[in-house]
């Protein structure tokens, strides 16, 4: 009796969302509560139940070791961040056994009622997150990730062989916006498009949109592609835009990397000025793994006698994902999107954000005033590349010692690199510390590790017998070295581990 009534007083002090939250769980117990019961399996050889810790424990044993380096590392890949536990839970639903070829409405197989359901319920929350008008803009939440959205978009809207310019790779771009060498096409997009890149004035580290306009003129692109990689700047949509109508090409943005900060409007949007724009999800914006294309529809333009023009971008980019270059979408990852898009209209999502842009801020000033070189002098967003060239050590010897301790990051190429194989920089970013919860003064102390990390490289390459990074490793693994790699990666890990990481306890 006294317990009831305790059980009582607390349910009246629980908050609405609780009362919400237990209603739903009613519910949704109440739609199991309908399912006969469960036949048993004849065979005693049924095994498809067992978690993993039964049926594949050596797996599980190297995934557990994955998440034990996640926690204790420090994560400053730019293009990584760790997702929500309820995206991870999408991605492991009974979602992912469907089969849905087609689109909601029209699909090549039955069973698809829910699934419809739940990509209408992705695209709206898609065109909501960046405030787009369904009359308006159109979203395919299809793409398996952003390198495949690209080539769709390119496939429906460009044909091929036609031209397309893109901001090179080792300038800030991406491999998928053309890249190719002397010696080889790169990337699938300069083989079947015929690609040229436009490049980054090497004084200021900034885009040459000047130089970009004149050989727009010459190359007469078809689609021109405001993108980065790498680049820490805010893009300039509005001079892309007068380029790319000049030559009568279309605009696509890839905001892969800065769609959180677009979603909460932070950076500018790429949509007041662009015909297409595509993302990955899973990188500032959090959410699972995938590509989204979001084009324009409806009218385009009226002429002067009245005559209408209209976009005809759907059917063309919609086709080119499926049949032109997918299978069944990724049931559960859409799910993960419409998820992620919720999450993205968050209050939280703004301030995570916010504390991202602040965090790599305070990450390019303090290493600036450890003596590093920032190209372009700092970051307008969640990327910091920085130019060791002046240090006397390359991008792969530092992002190899770095990783020794614990630290993730990328080797990158810097302005004026003389050759994409041997990069001068590393390049940074903090959405993923910044989703553990690190602020401006755990950045000053990530800072501080950075630097003793670079600090010990350099004097394992004065200490190196040899140039090659085969005697710089050689050197790097001597007992001298390794011990002080174990006393600072220790040193990381402590402070790592102290940090909280979203997702399922041990994997
Ligand atoms: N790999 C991602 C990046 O690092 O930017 C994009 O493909």
């Amino acid at each position: 009796m006294f317990a009831l009534h305790c059980f009582t007083a607390v349910l009246e002090h629980i908050p609405n969302h609780f009362h919400r939250y237990f209603a739903r769980s009613h519910q949704i117990n109440r739609l199991f509560a309908t399912t006969k019961t469960v036949r048993k399996m004849s065979s005693n050889k049924w095994y498809l139940n067992q978690s993993l810790d039964e049926s594949d424990p050596e797996l599980l044993g190297l995934i557990y070791k994955e998440k034990k380096r996640q926690i204790r590392g420090l994560e400053m890949i730019a293009s990584e961040n760790f997702t929500s536990l309820s995206v991870l839970q999408c991605l492991s639903t009974c979602l992912h056994n469907k089969y849905s070829e087609g689109y909601p409405g029209q699909r090549y197989y039955g069973g698809n009622e829910i699934i419809d359901e739940i990509e209408r319920l992705a695209q709206k929350r898609s065109l909501e997150t960046y405030g787009l008008n369904p009359e308006e803009w159109g979203v395919n939440v299809q793409p398996y990730s952003g390198s495949p959205a690209n080539f769709a978009v390119y496939t429906a809207l460009v044909g091929p062989h036609g031209r397309i310019m893109g901001l090179d790779l080792p300038d800030g771009g991406h491999l998928t916006h053309g890249y190719f060498t002397e010696k080889k096409k790169i990337s699938a997009t300069s083989i079947f498009f015929e690609s040229m890149p436009y490049k980054i004035n090497v004084g200021t580290g900034l885009i040459d949109y000047d130089e970009l306009q004149r050989t727009a003129k010459l190359f007469k692109p078809k689609l021109i592609i405001a993108g980065i990689s790498c680049y820490p700047r805010n893009l300039d949509y509005k001079r892309f835009r007068e380029i790319a109508s000049e030559n009568g090409a279309l605009l696509m943005a890839d905001m892969a990397h800065v769609s959180g900060l677009v979603a909460t409007k932070l950076v500018p949007t790429p949509f007041q000025y662009c015909d297409i724009v595509t993302t990955t999800t899973h990188k500032t914006l959090r959410g699972p793994r995938a590509g989204v294309i979001f084009y324009r529809k409806g009218l385009k333009s009226v002429s002067k006698s009245g005559e209408k023009e209209f976009y005809d971008f759907e059917d063309k980019i919609n086709q080119a994902v499926f049949p032109g270059l997918q299978g069944g979408p990724h049931d559960n990852t859409i799910a993960g999107i419409a998820t992620t898009m919720k999450q993205a209209s968050s209050p939280d999502f703004v301030e995570y954000q916010k504390q991202v842009i602040s965090n790599a801020q305070t990450l390019a000033k303090n290493l600036i005033a450890c003596g590093y070189t920032c190209v372009t002098g700092g970051t307008d967003n969640h990327l910091v590349w920085v130019d060791l060239r002046p240090t006397g050590i390359n991008g792969a010897r530092a992002e190899r010692v770095l990783e020794e301790i614990s630290v993730a990051c990328n080797k990158n190429t810097v302005p004026g690199d003389k050759s994409a194989l041997n990069p001068g920089g590393i390049r940074l970013g903090t959405p993923a510390l910044t989703t553990r919860g690190l602020k401006e003064n755990d950045i000053e102390k990530v800072v501080q590790f950075l630097d003793e990390g670079l600090k010990l490289a350099k004097e394992i390459k004065t200490a190196s017998p040899g140039v090659l990074l085969k005697d710089f490793f050689a050197t790097m693994n001597s007992d001298k070295f390794k011990a002080k790699i174990l006393e600072l990666r220790e040193k990381v890990e402590a402070f790592a581990e102290t940090f909280p990481m979203p997702g399922y306890d041990k994997y």
